[in-house]
């Protein structure tokens, strides 16, 4: 197991569409429980394999639902993960690990049918609704090489890119 770095915005890398996985060999599962592990360190409720600067299609969710969280007790890992039916609207004060500090309201589908991967190849689906479906969204596309500013208007997300470009100008003047 290792924590691993999460690269953070503008890297580069966070526009990187990532590629299918077809091999669900050593090599995937270790990439997961050191995703798994960086995600409980970073405290995040999910975190996408583009976010530590590997091109697979592979995210690692634990979204707590209701009072009692239990770490592990909703980890999910999704591999190859495509939305084959979606529902309503919802709207929420989303964050992200790889812009640390800032958070913007984003507009998504309330509900989802997924379908994926589990680490040992086998083919599942789900249904997802709430914050789950919210975090599953964010994910998803980190895997397509977005991130939640990139869903902004224009103008939001011109104000809130000058907020981070002087946010990591004033940390780098810290150093
Ligand atoms: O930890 C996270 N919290 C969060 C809150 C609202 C909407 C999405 C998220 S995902 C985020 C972790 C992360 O950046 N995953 O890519
Ligand atoms: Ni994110």
């Amino acid at each position: 197991m290792a924590i691993l770095d999460i690269l953070k915005y503008p890297d580069p890398f966070l526009k990187t569409k990532g590629r299918p996985v077809s091999k669900f060999n050593e090599d995937i599962r270790k990439l997961i429980s050191d995703m798994i592990e960086t995600m409980y360190f970073a405290r995040g409720i999910g975190l996408a394999a583009t976010q530590i600067g590997a091109d697979k299609r592979v995210a690692v969710l634990d979204v707590p639902n209701g009072e009692n969280y239990q770490r592990g007790k909703n980890l999910i890992t999704l591999i190859n993960p495509e939305v084959v039916y979606h529902e309503g609207d919802i709207k929420y004060e989303e964050g992200c690990l790889s812009i640390p500090g800032f958070t913007s309201e984003i507009k998504r589908f309330a509900n989802l049918t997924l379908k994926a991967f589990d680490k040992d190849g086998k083919d599942f689906e789900m249904k997802a609704g709430g914050l789950l479906a919210i975090a599953i969204q964010h994910e998803i596309d980190h895997l397509n090489g977005l991130l939640f500013i990139d869903r902004l208007s224009k103008l939001k997300r011109d104000i809130i890119k000058r907020k981070i470009k002087k946010a990591i100008e004033k940390e780098k003047r810290m150093l």
